[in-house]
């Protein structure tokens, strides 16, 4: 993939102003203090392993030159959303796109593109990890073949409730893994907590049917019990498991299915020792 060169610019780390690392400092800090008892033991490894910190904006020549030691994993400088194929052709070379600018002072809420922060502080840590390396692998080569297959949006799906939305069974209770929580003060705290959401087991058919919003916090998260688990379920051939989704309705986003059973906080609070 020849245009992969073409889409990749420099993070041009010096340019930064001091008020853009003041302001990943400011999320950085928050994120912390959120962080402790609701992401995943993995993730909070992957940052210490990467020394990501709370000084500033990092710069992406040292995050991977850590990262490609641990996992083969480098970052990719990138000016936004790159189209779905440079992104897939990207993750399975295991070279990560992050985006480089950071968000406004009035969006430190929220956003709806990747910035700099939400990339590196929700998705890099995550790549240290040896297991979950390879699911984001597997998943670049996944997206190239479902591009070919026309069942991108089911594809997506996936990307969006483990990578971005997902949560993880931990014997002291649910954590976070998914960035797009990761990186959302709101969201840590909304995902875990608020009795609205549904947190259902994962399962690989029923997520690729649901529908998100890409807007607002989630109506449903799935939760896996470990990284094992995930990069298993994505080692069959989707090719006849798109076929046989076709056939079924797309599943609402707030949808609870007869016989599915919603974990509610009425039976205990998700930060203890709830098991899905
Ligand atoms: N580009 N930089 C960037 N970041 C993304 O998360 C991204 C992208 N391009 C395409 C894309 N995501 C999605 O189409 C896939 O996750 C399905
Ligand atoms: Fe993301």
């Amino acid at each position: 993939m020849d245009d992969v060169r073409d889409c990749t610019i420099e993070q041009n780390w010096s340019g930064y102003s001091a008020d853009e690392h003041a302001i990943w400092r400011l999320l950085f800090d928050r994120q912390q203090r959120l962080l402790v008892g609701r992401a995943c033991q993995e993730y909070l490894d992957g940052l210490r392993g990467l020394g990501v910190a709370a000084g500033g904006i990092p710069d992406f020549r040292r995050l991977s030159d850590l990262l490609d030691r641990a996992t083969g994993w480098r970052i990719a400088a990138v000016p936004g959303i790159v189209p779905d194929e440079l992104f897939f052709a990207l993750l399975a070379r295991r070279r990560f796109p992050s985006t480089c600018f950071i968000r406004r002072r009035d969006q430190l809420d929220y956003l709806q593109e990747p910035d700099v922060f939400h990339d590196i502080c929700g998705h890099v840590p995550m790549l240290m990890n040896r297991v979950f390396a390879d699911y984001m692998q597997a998943y670049g080569e996944g997206g190239l073949k479902a591009l070919r297959l026309g069942h991108l949006t089911e594809l997506a799906r996936l990307y969006w409730y483990t990578v971005e939305f997902g949560l993880i069974a931990t014997p002291e209770g649910l954590r976070i893994y998914g960035s797009g929580i990761l990186s959302s003060a709101g969201e840590s705290v909304y995902c875990l907590e608020d009795s609205h959401p549904h947190r259902l087991r994962f399962d690989l058919r029923r997520v690729m049917r649901t529908r998100y919003h890409i807007d607002r916090y989630q109506q449903t998260y799935f939760v896996i019990d470990d990284f094992a688990e995930l990069f298993a379920a994505t080692r069959p051939d989707f090719a006849p498991i798109y076929r046989e989704i076709a056939a079924l309705p797309e599943i609402a986003p707030d949808a609870v299915l007869p016989g599915e059973r919603a974990w509610s906080k009425k039976e205990g609070p998700c930060v203890s020792t709830a098991r899905v």
